[in-house]
This record gives C-alpha cells, sequence and structure tokens, in this order.
C-alpha cells in the first residue's frame, strides 16, 4: 500500500542521484577535460547562497554594472536558479584552465586578455559537456549555462568548493589560479552534496587592487565595471564619454579584455601543467597584434575575423575606438 507521503509527492518526482551516479557524472566531466567539477543542492545551500545574492543586489543597486542591463534584467533569476530551470534540484558546477601559454609582452603590440585564446568557450564548453552528458547516460534534465545565462558562476563555484572568491572577484583554485573558464549545468536531481567552501587564502595581499591600472576595484570583492578596463574595451557600446583622459591614458595598450588583476596575482605565477588542456587552434589566427594590419580592415574583413571566436561580442566601431586610444597610448603623454 503506498504510504500518505508517497501520495504527496509531486508528478515531477525524481529520486536523488545515487552517490555512484555522482560519481560517474564527475568521472564523465572529467573526461570531457574539466580537471574541477563538484556540486550542491539548491535547498542545502539555500542559506549560504543568499549572502551571495546580497552581494549582488547590492552591486546592482550601486551602478557597478554600469550599462550592462540584462545583469539587472536577470537580477531575479541570478537569485534563483529555479526560474532558469524550473526543475533544477542542484548545480553542477564545472572548471578548465584556458591560459595556454603566458604570452611574452611586447609593449608596443596591442594586447589582448587570455581567455580570448582558442575557440569561442561560449559554444565549446557546451559542446563538451553536452558529450559528457550523454557519456553518463542517466535519465535526468539539464541546462548548461556557459557566461550568458542567469546564473551566479562564481558564487556556485564557491560554494561547490572549486575554489575561493579572491579580492579580483574570480574565482581562485589553490593549485590551478584563476585563469579558468567556469560551466554550471543546472540538474533536475539532488546529489546530496551541500556547500563545500574552501578558506579565502588571499591573505593580506592586495596585489589585484593596487594593480589595477585604471583603479577599478572600490574594495576588496568589489568592482566598479564602469572603470574596468574588460568592461571598457568589451562590454561599453559607443563613446567613452564618462572615462576621464587619465584613465585612458592608463589603459595602455589593451585593445580587448584585460589580465592585471589575474597576472599580478601570487596563485598564477607557478606555471599549471594543465595548462594545454584548453584546445590551440587555428582561431588564434582571430587575434591579430600588428597594427598596420588591424589600422587597414574593413568592417567585413573584421568580421569575418572573429567569427569564430569570443572577440566577436566586441563590435567594429568599438574596436576602432579600442585601438585608437591604444595607438594614442604609445606616446608618451
Ligand atoms: C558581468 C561579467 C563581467 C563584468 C563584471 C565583472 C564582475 N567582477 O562582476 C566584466 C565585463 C567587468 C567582466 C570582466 C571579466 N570577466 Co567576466 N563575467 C561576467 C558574468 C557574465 C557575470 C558576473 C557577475 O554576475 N557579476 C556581478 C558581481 C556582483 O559578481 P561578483 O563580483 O563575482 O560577486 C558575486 C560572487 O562572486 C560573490 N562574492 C564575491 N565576493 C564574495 C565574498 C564573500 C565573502 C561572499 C560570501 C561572496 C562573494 O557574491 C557576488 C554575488 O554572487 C560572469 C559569468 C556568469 N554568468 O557568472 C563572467 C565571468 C565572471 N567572467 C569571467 C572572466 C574570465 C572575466 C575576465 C577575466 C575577462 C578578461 N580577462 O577581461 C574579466 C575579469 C575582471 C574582474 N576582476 O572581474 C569568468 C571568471 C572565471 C573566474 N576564474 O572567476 C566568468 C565566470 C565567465 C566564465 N563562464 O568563465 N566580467
Amino acid at each position: 500500500m503506498p504510504t500518505e507521503k508517497a501520495n504527496k509527492e509531486p508528478v515531477d518526482y525524481t529520486p536523488p542521484l545515487s552517490p555512484l551516479e555522482t560519481a560517474s557524472l564527475f568521472e564523465a566531466i572529467r573526461e570531457a577535460g574539466f580537471p574541477l567539477v563538484g556540486a550542491v543542492d539548491l535547498a542545502l545551500a539555500r542559506d549560504a547562497f543568499r549572502t551571495h545574492g546580497d552581494r549582488y543586489a547590492a552591486w546592482i543597486e550601486r551602478g557597478f554594472h554600469g550599462e550592462m542591463a540584462y545583469l539587472e534584467r536577470g537580477l531575479e533569476r541570478r537569485l534563483d536558479p529555479t526560474l532558469v530551470l524550473p526543475a533544477a534540484k542542484s548545480v553542477v558546477v564545472c572548471a578548465i584552465p584556458y591560459r595556454r601559454r603566458a604570452d611574452p609582452v611586447d609593449p608596443a603590440a596591442p594586447r589582448y586578455a587570455r581567455y580570448l585564446q582558442g575557440p569561442d568557450y561560449h559554444k565549446r564548453l557546451p559542446e563538451m559537456l553536452e558529450g559528457a552528458l550523454a557519456a553518463w547516460g542517466a535519465s535526468a534534465k539539464w541546462k548548461i549555462c556557459v557566461d550568458t545565462s542567469a546564473v551566479l558562476e562564481r558564487s556556485w563555484a564557491a560554494l561547490a568548493g572549486l575554489g575561493w572568491i579572491g579580492k579580483n572577484t574570480l574565482l581562485i583554485n589553490p593549485k590551478l589560479g584563476s585563469y579558468l573558464f567556469l560551466a554550471t549545468i543546472l540538474l533536475d536531481r539532488e546529489t546530496g552534496l551541500g556547500p563545500s567552501p574552501l578558506p579565502n587564502y588571499c591573505g593580506n595581499c592586495t596585489a589585484c587592487l593596487d594593480g589595477c591600472p585604471t583603479s577599478a576595484f572600490a574594495g576588496a570583492g568589489a568592482l566598479d565595471s564602469r572603470k574596468c578596463i574588460s568592461y571598457l574595451t568589451l562590454e561599453k557600446r559607443g563613446e567613452w564619454s564618462t572615462v576621464d583622459e587619465t584613465a585612458k591614458r592608463k589603459m595602455g595598450t589593451w585593445i580587448a579584455g584585460c589580465d592585471v588583476c589575474q597576472e599580478v596575482c601570487p596563485y598564477n605565477l607557478k606555471p599549471s601543467r594543465l595548462d594545454e588542456t584548453w584546445p590551440a587552434d587555428a582561431r588564434d589566427s582571430a587575434l591579430v597584434v600588428e597594427w598596420e594590419k588591424l589600422a587597414g580592415e574593413d568592417e567585413a574583413a573584421y568580421r569575418e575575423r572573429v567569427r569564430v571566436s569570443a572577440l566577436s561580442r566586441v563590435k567594429f566601431p568599438e574596436m576602432r575606438r579600442n585601438l585608437e586610444n591604444a595607438k594614442r597610448n604609445l606616446s608618451p603623454t
């Protein structure tokens, strides 16, 4: 005879994963190329996640998102993953290092952030994870989220124990540093895993806060995007009307993204043996560094060059703006 409890089960009831099923999911994800993987159940993380949600709301309140209106629009969904996938019961978090090489820095060349090397991660990571989930073979509903979904990836990664959130706001793994891509999988099965955050090992170090060329940190863990070179070169559309001359000069030769708050981080100084996991492929031809080539390129040629790269986020007029500023910064004030 069915118990009363069983009669009250909601129709979409899905049983928790067995420890073996969770272990085989993690294994499939590692096999697919992600050395870091963890998970946390929404029900078990509710209290711990609230602090993250509050921080996010306060960040928006201070206007630190600049003109990234999607971050404001998606507020509610970011605070509740079941608004992204109604059946979600757990969040599986995966990370893969993207730094393949430390580029010799030519002070006279235009600079791209390292994450732009290789294929477009918005496309490649979901493909890799779809493969892993298919290989896992268990019955489950899921949604893979990489960057563009309304999911607080760093918060979930920290709660799943993949690293801690540093003063530069990046997720730092004690062994692999912070040159990592994050991806989350919202899953309709519980894993039985609660939050397992690592201690914050930033200590007294303030290298990232002090090193930021444009003083974009309002404090430890509080980035004012409006001053961040990454935001200004990648996300800000149109003119930099609110950026003063001194800040424009301090942007140096960065033309897409910026890595300074990671370059100065002690956790990124020792090369990782996993540096090579992110595929090196022909798509690096998107990252042209010759001034003459860049100056002579029209919009059609630019679009074709960046089509398969995450650089395609930067439209032609904005790239022109970035290049002009970087070129000007080569000559003394
Ligand atoms: C918007 C965005 C940006 C914006 C704003 C950055 C920012 N700091 O918020 C801009 C354009 C500036 C940006 C830049 C970069 N980004 Co970005 N970005 C995002 C995006 C889409 C959302 C981030 C967000 O929600 N910000 C809002 C603020 C409030 O979040 P936050 O500062 O991280 O704080 C949250 C938590 O970290 C937590 N938290 C922070 N500190 C503390 C402390 C305590 C005690 C607690 C409890 C919680 C806590 O609370 C907050 C609420 O959740 C994510 C992808 C995603 N969907 O999550 C990628 C992402 C964060 N970016 C990424 C990358 C790689 C970069 C760049 C390195 C690219 C580059 N080289 O130019 C730079 C780094 C600049 C920097 N220092 O952040 C990676 C980061 C990987 C990592 N190791 O952390 C992500 C996760 C994309 C991905 N899928 O891999 N980015």
